[in-house]
């Protein structure tokens, strides 16, 4: 079984805590049902966004010292409306504060604005720049393949995809993964998670929590990535 690190673990406790992270059954936007969920807006008092940010500003310095497949430098984090936006401020103050980092902020709106300055396009620009993508749940992969048009129509170069949580399911041909799909646009090793579905499983190992292990397990068997 493999070890959770602290701030996995403190992402994990504290996201029960406020009901971001659930049990039960849930309807997803792919229309699979899932036995637990994963509600990134519910982060939101400074304790926990700061545990959020540290764990993410961490995840993505990790994901730069990789032996095997570290992500580049990049030059820009982009934050995908809405959940995205804060995320990425947060990170972006935390690599700098934490690790002496100081990246660029994007983000886009949904709707476009006619006035003013225009466009759907906000912050730091992404044109030729390098450009980290940053959101909060990936499952069938739908959100983050929008996010990579977004950022290229703008002329950005995509070098990598962090999210809060990496669902680790298959993508929407419902045989290869989403994350080696996406992989497959940005390169081995680019998408990179604070938490995945086998750490949550791990996590309701170490507590006991049979009865949800079990239905994750079931889960995991019909969505789950196929190794
Ligand atoms: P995909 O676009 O299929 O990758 O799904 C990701 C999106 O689904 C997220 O951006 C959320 O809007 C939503 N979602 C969650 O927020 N938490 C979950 O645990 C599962 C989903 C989901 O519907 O798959």
């Amino acid at each position: 079984m493999s070890e959770l690190k602290n701030y996995q673990i403190d992402l994990i406790e504290q996201a029960m805590s406020v009901e971001a992270l659930k049990f039960g059954s849930f309807t997803l936007k792919s229309g699979r049902i899932s036995p637990y969920f994963f509600n990134a807006g519910l982060l939101s008092t400074g304790n926990i966004l700061s545990a959020l940010a540290k764990a993410f500003a961490s995840t993505i310095v990790a994901a730069q010292a990789d032996a095997e497949n570290p992500i580049p430098e990049f030059d820009v984090l982009f934050g995908p409306a809405y959940k995205g936006i804060p995320f990425a401020a947060l990170t972006v103050m935390q690599l700098f504060d934490q690790h002496q980092i100081s990246v660029g902020l994007a983000y886009d709106r949904k709707e476009t604005k006619d006035h003013g300055e225009g466009g759907n396009m906000v912050g730091a620009s992404v044109t030729g720049k390098r450009v980290l993508i940053l959101d909060d749940v990936m499952t069938a992969g739908t959100a983050v393949r929008a996010a990579i048009e977004l950022v290229r129509k703008h002329g950005g170069q995509v070098i990598g995809v962090v999210q809060c949580l990496d669902r680790e399911e298959v993508g929407q041909d419902g045989v290869s993964s989403t994350a080696k799909e996406v992989e497959s646009i940005l390169g081995k090793g680019r998408v990179k998670a604070i938490l995945k579905m086998r750490d949550l499983m791990v996590w309701l190992e170490k507590k006991n929590m049979q009865d949800q292990l079990l239905q994750m397990r079931e889960y995991w068997d019909h969505y789950g990535l196929k190794q």
